[in-house]
């Protein structure tokens, strides 16, 4: 290595020896993960939490703005090792963008299958950006899955949606971090609910990392859907969900099963909360914290409110909210609140006036 040479920090490298990659896996990475823990401050004294410490684990901050790199790192960097030429994945937006900027790292062709209209513009211009055959279906995420299933069934295509083991192998090294930072397991661990892989894979990530000696202890995992696209809470899939958290937007989670033993072996919850909850918190966490992410990473925000109020965080606790997403993922969403726009002359007293000296 030359002196000038940066050292590969990606989640591979960092996290090597939990991961089932050898000497021989091409590591495609954009030194994806390491993202910051931030203390919230405004949060805990909104709800009036004295004892109880929140932190936001931003994974907006990854390198194409979501997760999904954590995952995607894996993914690609096995679909190579195997020999493969393309990859293909159904998205309600970060997934592609993800799957689009590491493929394109290595020469793998891209296809990528989102539902037409209901993907954040940030989201559908990356996939462009980065090279992707991009595929819009006139219908939903999970219909588009089924159709990746099929299409990806011979083979010949790689499929690097969640059900591909090696993303949620990627996925499960943000627990690790966390761990690392914290010094052990927080209490609780609040995160969205999509799809289900990230519930999936942060639990086997802090089940890994304790069995390994780096924590004591396990957190109770708190997922959070949207209202309109509960099936996990509501106990069957939903054939035509709704939500403004479009990310989430996902009526029949491949990761289902995943999801309720996570829930059920840390004894913690899932539950789903209002578009009108996602969407104060979202401007919370925005307005209040200055950390801004996505419709769907303020879903367990709102959850996690929502358990405050009913007294449910034991003393001296810590919770960790996973931020999925970027805040810029979605500009429509972000312009829709009628903020004032102040058009002024180019000129000092009409500057001064403005702002009132
Ligand atoms: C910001 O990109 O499913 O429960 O196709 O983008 O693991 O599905 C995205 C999911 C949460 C839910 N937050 O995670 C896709 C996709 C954000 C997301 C989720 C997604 P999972």
């Amino acid at each position: 290595m030359s002196k000038h040479a940066v050292k590969k920090t990606g989640i591979i490298e960092r996290f090597r020896e939990y991961l089932p990659v050898t000497d021989k896996t091409p590591i495609v990475s954009l030194n994806e993960g390491n993202t910051p823990l931030i203390p919230a401050e405004a949060l805990p004294a909104e709800l009036g939490l004295k004892n109880v410490r929140i932190y936001y684990k931003f994974e907006g901050l990854n390198p194409t703005g979501s997760f999904k790199d954590r995952g995607m790192t894996m993914a690609i960097s096995k679909a190579v090792e195997a020999g493969s030429k393309a990859v293909m994945c159904a998205s309600t937006g970060n997934t592609s963008a993800s799957a689009a900027a590491y493929a394109t790292r290595c020469g793998l062709k891209c296809y990528v299958l989102i539902p037409e209209g209901k993907i954040a513009k940030g989201k559908l211009l990356q996939a462009f950006r980065y090279g992707a055959k991009t595929l819009m279906i006139r219908g939903n995420f999970d219909q588009a899955l089924e159709l990746v299933k099929e299409v990806t069934g011979d083979g010949k295509i790689t499929l690097v949606n969640s059900i591909n083991p090696y993303r949620i192998e990627g996925q499960k090294t943000a627990a690790f971090e966390i761990v690392d930072d914290l010094g052990d397991a927080p209490e609780y661990h609040a995160i969205p609910v999509g799809n289900a892989g990230n519930i999936t894979a942060y639990w086997k990530g802090y089940k890994e990392y304790k069995k390994a000696g780096k924590s004591g202890t396990l957190p109770q995992m708190l997922g959070f859907q949207a209202a309109g696209s509960a099936p996990i809470v509501l106990g069957h899939p939903v054939a035509k969900p709704e939500t403004i958290a479009t990310a989430i937007r996902i009526g029949n989670p491949a990761s289902w099963q995943g999801a309720v033993a996570a829930r059920d072996e840390s004894g913690g919850l899932i539950d789903m909360v209002t578009d009108e909850e996602i969407t104060k918190a979202y401007r919370f966490l925005a307005e209040r914290e200055g950390v801004f992410a996505e419709p769907a990473s303020a879903a367990p925000v709102a959850g996690v409110i929502r358990l405050a109020q009913r007294n449910y965080f034991k003393e001296g606790s810590r919770i960790v909210i996973t931020l999925t997403g970027a805040g810029l993922k979605d500009p429509d969403f972000a312009l829709s609140f009628n903020d004032p726009v102040y058009t002024i002359e180019a000129d000092l007293d009409a500057v001064k006036e403005a702002v009132g000296s």
